[in-house]
């Protein structure tokens, strides 16, 4: 992790408001099960679990304009935003617990504040399945947890894209997608046309998970802080079945391993989103636990002492 951090807040974000299904809500409680606090802590870091925020239930309504519950979209990443912030503020690394993955937008643009204000260059890895850069002309669904980058890119509603106060919150340049395997046809296009680097499951296959990672990780310095957006569904649904949109032909097991341990050796991790687990999809809190296994790599722990 970053050498400036004090400590690690959790911070739950119950809600699937921006998901498909329902769910994703019980994954702070899931992650808390497994143990994630004291995994954290056995790494000797000061760990804080500020419980979960409150926000609206999720109405389960039909799209309206392209978007489903924006207003409690809205409102769940307002909430998060304010959250995270004030933990970077203190110096803390924020640990999202979600909730789907609509939350990266209250996540990342505090993340990105945060740094505008501290001077730090921003490096977004975004692991999952989906690109997550649809827009609500372009969206199958109107399930906002397929529009967070394009959102932090600045391509959405304005109650969504001026939540950190500076819009574009992201540059396409700031971001690394990795693993992804599901991009609807008109978001590829969107996707292309902004530029965004996409290390897809075609070029792991071909590269392996080291080349990409030694990309994906290219021109990190000592300014430079590292978000990791972990999508839960970025694995191979072999080992994550717990969540809510599963595509096959994901990571394995140590090729998530790798990916982590070579994210925790850059010593630049200042921020996490851990989302789209949903307990009620998985088997005796499977997902969950390796969740916590991949975290534990994320912050540092390898078979052996290494150099
Ligand atoms: N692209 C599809 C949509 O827009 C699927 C959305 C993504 N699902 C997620 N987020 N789990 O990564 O509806
Ligand atoms: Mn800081
Ligand atoms: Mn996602
Ligand atoms: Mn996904």
């Amino acid at each position: 992790i970053h050498p400036d951090i004090q400590g690690v807040t959790l911070i739950g974000v119950p809600t699937d408001v921006g998901a498909g299904s329902i769910g994703a809500r019980m994954g702070p409680s899931a992650l808390r099960v497994a143990g994630i606090a004291q995994a954290i802590r056995n790494f000797g870091l000061d760990v804080r679990d500020s419980g979960d925020l409150h926000g609206p239930d999720n109405p389960w309504e039909p799209a309206v304009d392209g978007f489903r519950h924006l207003p409690e979209v809205v409102r769940w990443n307002e909430l998060l935003h304010d959250a995270v912030f004030a933990e970077l503020d203190s110096g803390r690394l924020p640990i999202v617990l979600g909730g789907d993955h609509c939350l990266g937008i209250g996540s990342i643009s505090a993340v990105a504040r945060h740094c505008r204000a501290a001077g730090r260059k921003l490096r977004v890895l975004w692991l999952d399945a989906h690109a997550d850069f649809n827009t609500a002309a372009l969206t199958p669904t109107g399930n906002v947890h397929g529009m967070p980058v394009a959102c932090l890119c600045g391509h959405g509603p304005e109650a969504l894209t001026h939540i950190g106060g500076h819009v574009p919150a992201l540059s396409p340049a700031d971001i690394r997608q990795i693993g992804i395997r599901s991009v609807d046809e008109g978001e590829k296009r969107f996707v292309h046309e902004a530029g965004i680097e996409v290390f897809d499951m075609r070029y792991i296959d071909e590269m392996g998970m080291r080349h990409t990672m030694e990309q994906a990780l290219l021109d990190l310095d000592e300014h430079t802080h590292l978000h990791v957006s972990l999508d839960v569904d970025f694995l191979d649904p072999d080992i994550a079945p717990g969540v809510g949109t599963t595509v096959r032909g994901g990571p394995n097991y140590r090729e998530a391993q790798l990916c982590m341990e070579m994210i925790a050796d850059t010593g630049r991790l200042a921020s996490l989103d851990v989302v789209e687990l949903n307990p009620a999809l998985d088997v005796r809190n499977q997902t969950a636990q390796l969740a916590v296994d991949l975290i534990e790599s994320l912050f540092g722990k390898s078979t052996l002492m290494r150099r």
